[in-house]
């Protein structure tokens, strides 16, 4: 019987060597280890033997029942590798490759005009000493209204359009961020005054597109902190970089607006560079456009920070990234910006 059993495996592994097959393979198995198969005729059989041949046979038996099903498992492994690397060696991707255009001449990839826009922004501000901060796109309702001094029945709320994660208990908790300056209350939490630093990164809103107007598009959040800072020191700020972006002085005004989060707060608009203010689809016919809205950062904002107001104090600005690449390069429809039309993009290249 022992005899026997060393041949039933001996057999099985010459025939299993033949075999090339996922399906043939798993036939194989079940035909030789199923209830037809002689090591299960063995099996069965054990009952008929005396007490001495089965404490011999059975355990020997189930050896090699379980060698069979490992010899299965590591061919059928090896039969995966194989095409896993048939695959590979089809597909290859020589990524040092150059794509050649239609006139034969070598062309090659450019940054995003946002990404350009964004990398010379973080340059100007870094410049300034200014650190430049990252935060989650999917971020909790605190950071991105709690502590923004936006209580959960404030109708500030109304003026973000959120997109929301539903738990399965049904409770909003979770949502992607409607503007960076969820990164303000992160980032006082891991700072002392004096500080200041930037946060560029994309936004989400549950809006209606339109020339001005995207459902993703991007902030840069900007924040300093520290003893008696003043609306001088904001204006000065943003004046200095909006002069280094557009490379001259350009027409800005400052009008009262509200946030929740500063006090007081102002909407900085720009003088529309697409049509010089005579008005144009991009400026809703009114010749300015809506970039830089800011303000004092609220006593309540600080507080939640880690940050004490009577002591401190700062501003905070939230500048519409997207908006400035349109300004500086004559973009009239936000839209182009996502639009991956390759005619458009490659008109940026940067080198
Ligand atoms: C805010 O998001 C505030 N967090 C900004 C802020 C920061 C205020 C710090 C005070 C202090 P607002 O919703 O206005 O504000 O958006 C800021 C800028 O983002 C706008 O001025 C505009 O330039 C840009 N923006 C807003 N909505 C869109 C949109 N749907 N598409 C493209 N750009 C947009």
């Amino acid at each position: 019987m022992k005899d026997k059993l060393e041949q039933i495996l001996k057999e099985f592994r010459s025939g299993l060597e033949t075999l090339s097959q996922q399906p043939q393979i798993l036939k194989y198995k079940s035909d030789a280890l199923g209830k037809n198969g002689q090591l299960s005729q063995i099996l069965k059989s054990l009952k008929d033997l005396s007490n001495e041949e089965r404490k011999v046979v059975g355990p020997l038996a189930n050896k090699i029942k379980e060698e069979m099903n490992q010899l299965v498992a590591s061919k059928l492994k090896e039969i995966e590798v194989q095409e896993i690397n048939q695959k590979l060696e089809q597909n290859k991707i020589d990524i040092t490759d150059r794509m050649v255009n239609r006139s034969n001449s070598l062309c090659h990839g450019g940054l995003h005009p946002t990404s350009l826009i964004q990398r010379e922004i973080e340059d100007i501000f870094i410049s300034m000493g200014f650190e430049v901060l990252d935060g989650p796109h999917i971020e909790d309702d605190y950071h991105n209204f709690e502590a923004l001094n936006i209580p959960s029945d404030h109708p500030a709320r109304d003026m973000q359009d959120t997109f929301w994660f539903q738990t399965e208990d049904g409770v909003r908790k979770f949502l992607l961020r409607t503007h960076t300056s969820t990164i303000q209350v992160r980032g006082m939490k891991d700072r002392k005054p004096p500080f200041r630093f930037i946060a560029p990164g994309k936004v989400f809103r549950c809006e209606r597109t339109d020339a001005s107007h995207e459902m993703v598009f991007h902030q840069l959040e900007g924040m300093m902190v520290g003893e008696d800072i003043s609306i001088g020191h904001l204006i000065y700020f943003m004046k200095t970089v909006l002069k280094e972006i557009f490379k001259k002085e350009v027409e800005v005004r400052l009008r009262p607006g509200f946030f929740p989060f500063v006090e007081p707060g102002f909407e900085l608009d720009i003088r529309c560079l697409i049509c010089g203010g005579k008005g144009c689809s991009v400026c809703k016919q009114t010749g300015w456009v809506e970039l830089l809205p800011c303000g004092m950062v609220h006593p309540r904002v600080l507080e939640a920070g880690g940050i004490d107001p009577q002591k401190y104090n700062g501003y905070a600005f939230g500048l519409g990234l997207d908006r400035l690449v349109m300004m500086r390069y004559g973009i009239d429809d936000i839209r182009h910006l996502h639009s991956a039309d390759l005619r458009f993009i490659s008109q940026f290249k940067d080198f």
